[in-house]
């Protein structure tokens, strides 16, 4: 019998909502959901996907353990054992910093990611925590920290009342937007164009959203801090600041001021190819426009000034008075929490709260860099990592230096992973824990919210039954053995732990509407539903649609949203500052002392790069791409998504070919201070001279993995190349774009 189920799609930020048709265990057919409130329809070629990601026969079902050096299939309850046994003694004998934990970017797509993580993690009682953000958006958590005192508060360009975009290092018509959700990116810009409006993109490519913008300018990778500076330079200068409202409540203006005041435009021009008039001109802009952002993603935090140059975004913003402001850049308002009733000021915000053991990184929201996890496996002494959990993530692809990272991994005493897929990394395991598939899990987008450009909440039930565990009852049932509580724990108590950890602080809070209600008839009233549901109906109800468990009838619970399958909208954000502001001066900290001490970093390479003519001897600078229909390092064993042409080439432009004799379509050999990889070569001019680029997550050819269409795809592992010892300093980020490589022709030999 045929069904229709809605459902939102988990495999990116824009949370588009999924029409689903099924036929008893089949999946007929997967298009965007016309009626969703937020996606209207829109979908990419990876949504509909979900039904190839259901039906992979390759994607695991059963966990595997392994056995004489042979992983093979194993119950569920052999493979808890199998880690009682194998984990638990080496722990006892070497101590708890000799577990390592590594967390990747579908934990954030998956609601037991949001929460299951945390008891994990305090059962296992090791600092070695390691996750993608480290290879991602650090910076930004680092300057949201240490600004507004809350790491996970991304100031989000409203892009449906903006008149002005400045967008540096994003391409949301690939890669759907990051770090603020907004299904149909490519269509919202349009709408600021549509709407008079102005989209300028900075990039070393003329990318797919470049391509749709009122204006692109490349830009020499690593450089954007310097145009950002030169802006703000300007803004001082010709008198064009004027922060508003905003203005009463900011501490540091004079220092950015004195800052500002180092600045060269022309220098800026030279660094970053971009013309001073242009500059000028873009500063200019950004000032008279009604309203106006400054939006950078990945390119401007996966480089050598990452920290500075999210820092120098966010200042523009302040000064142009469009920080917290419609049409500017807004924070998140999400229907779970109460912002009625915020008071600024908090306990603010700090980082190395502790060190790491072999190279003194300090931690950053509680963890270690990505790129020190090798060393901190290879190097022997008190404390050294000798086993890993690994949960949603490809290290050995994703993570800078993977070669290095993979005999690190081959080496190790013991490893636990919980994956879809036999891959790259999961392929050193001991014993891996297959994770649900999309369609066999509920979800709710607790993370995502906080990123949206609009008010909005939609819970997506399971389409199919699970064909095994939850992973919120894998994970739990791991923090109970790192707990010492053993294999036949029952998980029910993390799922109790987590809804009263909760419950408790409501019923004491003076704004939540169960304030000083019984708390075991609200419990009694959770527990009507599954585990994974209780958490979030406790969330939506205590939050300030909710219907406050009676306080509010009719209002926001999740039996409501099941009624609204398409979601549902409460209006664009609104104001959330002053008080939202969680500083120890419940001010806007708009000169961190972490920011102003790096600038002396910055002052060095500047010097560094005037005495000599800056390092490596090709002049060549390597960035990074995506592509609408890969996913990181994943979703490449699903054929609809790979077939045709491979798109996985090493652009580069014509000049820079003829002049090292390389012809469009052969093989070159690329270079990099840590490894080399061969790939084929496209010529192109939409990318600026001097910069070649390939995208990551591929090279997928390697023994003892269960991915046979990935395996047939060609492309080079972008991650051989890119240097594990060079990070931007204060939030530990890997340096993933703009690193210096050669590249020569591969003579081919017969
Ligand atoms: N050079 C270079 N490197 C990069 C980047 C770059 O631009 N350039 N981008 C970086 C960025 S932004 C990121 S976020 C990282 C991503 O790096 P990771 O976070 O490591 O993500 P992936 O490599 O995609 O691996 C995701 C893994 O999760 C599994 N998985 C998928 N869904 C689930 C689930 O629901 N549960 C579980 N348990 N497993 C699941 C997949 O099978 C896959 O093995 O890569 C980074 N690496
Ligand atoms: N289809 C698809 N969608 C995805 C993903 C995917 O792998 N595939 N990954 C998801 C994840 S985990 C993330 S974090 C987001 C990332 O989303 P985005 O931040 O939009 O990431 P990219 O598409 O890599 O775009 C980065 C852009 O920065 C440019 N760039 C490189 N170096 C510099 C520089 O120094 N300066 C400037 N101005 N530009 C530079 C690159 O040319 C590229 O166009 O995408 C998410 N969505
Ligand atoms: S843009 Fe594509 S991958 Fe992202 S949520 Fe929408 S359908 Fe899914
Ligand atoms: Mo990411």
């Amino acid at each position: 019998m045929s069904k229709t189920h809605f459902r939102t799609c988990p495999l990116c930020e824009a949370t588009c909502g999924l029409e689903i048709t099924t036929d008893g265990d089949q999946v007929v057919r997967i298009r965007g959901d016309r009626d969703d409130v937020f996606s209207r329809g829109f979908i990419c070629p990876k949504g509909s996907t979900l039904k190839q990601l259901h039906e992979d026969p390759d994607r695991l079902r059963t966990p595997m353990v392994r056995r004489n050096g042979q992983l093979v299939e194993a119950s569920w309850d052999e493979a808890f054992s199998a880690i009682q046994e194998g984990l638990m003694p080496l722990l006892e004998q070497r101590g708890r910093e000799s577990l390592g934990i590594v967390l990747g970017n579908p934990n954030t797509h998956n609601l037991v990611g949001t929460y299951y993580l945390r008891p994990l993690i305090h059962a296992a009682g090791t600092k070695n925590i390691f996750s993608a953000s480290t290879v991602d958006q650090m910076p930004k958590h680092l300057t949201a920290g240490l600004m507004w005192g809350n790491a996970n508060m991304f100031p989000l360009p409203d892009l449906d009342r903006t008149d002005y975009l400045l967008m540096l290092g994003a391409n949301p018509v690939a890669s759907n937007g990051s770090l603020v959700t907004a299904p149909d990116f490519p269509g919202r810009l349009e709408g600021i164009i549509g709407r008079g409006g102005k989209v300028v993109v900075i990039d070393p490519r003329s990318t797919e959203t470049a391509a749709i913008a009122s204006e692109h300018h490349f830009i020499k990778p690593g450089a954007d801090l310097h145009l950002l500076l030169a802006i703000i330079k300007e803004l001082f200068d010709r008198d064009l600041v004027d922060m508003g409202r905003i203005g009463e409540f900011v501490n540091g203006f004079e220092i950015v001021r004195e800052l500002a005041a180092e600045v060269d435009i022309d220098a800026a021009a030279t660094a970053t190819g971009i013309d001073a008039t242009t500059i000028r001109r873009i500063a200019d802009e950004l000032a008279a426009a009604p309203t106006a952002v400054v939006y950078g993603r990945m390119g401007n935090h996966t480089v050598e000034f990452g920290t500075l140059t999210s820092w120098a975004a966010d200042v523009i913003n302040i000064l142009t008075g469009n920080l917290d402001s419609p049409g500017g850049a807004m924070f998140a308002s999400p229907a779970t929490i109460r912002i009625d009733h915020e008071e600024p000021g908090g306990r603010g915000y700090s980082t190395g709260r502790w060190n790491s053991r072999v190279s003194d990184r300090h931690e950053v929201n509680g963890e270690f860099p990505a790129s020190s996890l090798a060393e901190e496996i290879e190097t022997e002494g008190d404390g050294q990592i000798r086993a890993l959990i690994t949960v949603a993530t490809n290290p050995i692809r994703s993570f800078p230096n993977s070669e290095r990272l993979d005999a690190a991994f081959a080496d190790l005493d013991f490893m636990v992973s919980v994956d879809m897929y036999l891959n790259e990394t999961t392929r050193h395991a001991n014993v891996v824990l297959p994770a649900l598939d999309p369609l066999e899990r509920p979800h709710y987008d607790f993370a995502f919210e906080g990123n949206a450009i609009r008010v909005v909440t939609n819970f997506s039930e399971a389409v199919f039954e699970p064909s095994g565990p939850d992973e919120a009852e894998t994970l739990a049932r791991l923090a109970l053995i790192l707990g010492g509580a053993g294999v036949d724990a029952d998980p029910e108590f993390i799922h109790t732990q987590l809804v009263t950890g909760v419950l408790d602080r409501e019923l004491k809070t003076e704004h939540s509407p169960i304030c000083g209600r019984d708390r075991d008839e609200i419990l009694a009233e959770l527990n009507k539903l599954p585990a994974v549901e209780r958490i979030i109906d406790l969330r939506l109800r205590t939050g300030r649609f909710g219907d406050g468990f009676g306080a509010n009838p009719g209002g926001l619970s999740i039996a409501l949203l099941k009624e609204n399958p398409h979601g549902i909208d409460y209006g664009p954000l609104v104001e959330r500052l002053p008080g939202a502001l969680k500083t120890a001066s419940g001010k806007l900290e708009m000169a961190p002392q972490l920011v102003v001490d790096d600038f002396d970093r910055f002052r060095a390479s500047l010097q560094a790069a005037a005495s000599s003519d800056s390092g490596f001897d090709d002049g060549l600078l390597l960035i990074g791409r995506r592509h609408v229909r890969s996913n990181n390092s994943w979703m490449h064993n699903i054929n609809v998504l790979v077939k045709g042409k491979s798109r996985t080439a090493l652009y580069m432009h014509p000049d820079d070919a003829a002049s090292r004799k390389i012809d469009d379509g052969s093989t070159v050999l690329v270079a990099s201070q840590v490894g080399e990889v061969e790939t084929a070569v496209e010529l192109t001019d939409d990318l600026m001279p001097g910069v070649v680029c390939l995208p990551h997550g591929w090279g997928h050819n390697v023994e003892g993995t269960r991915m046979s269409i990935a395996r047939e795809q060609i492309g080079a592992n972008l991650n051989e190349l890119i240097d594990d010892a060079v990070t931007d300093v204060p939030s530990g980020n890997s340096v993933l774009n703009g690193v210096p490589v050669t590249v020569a022709p591969v003579a081919l030999m017969g």
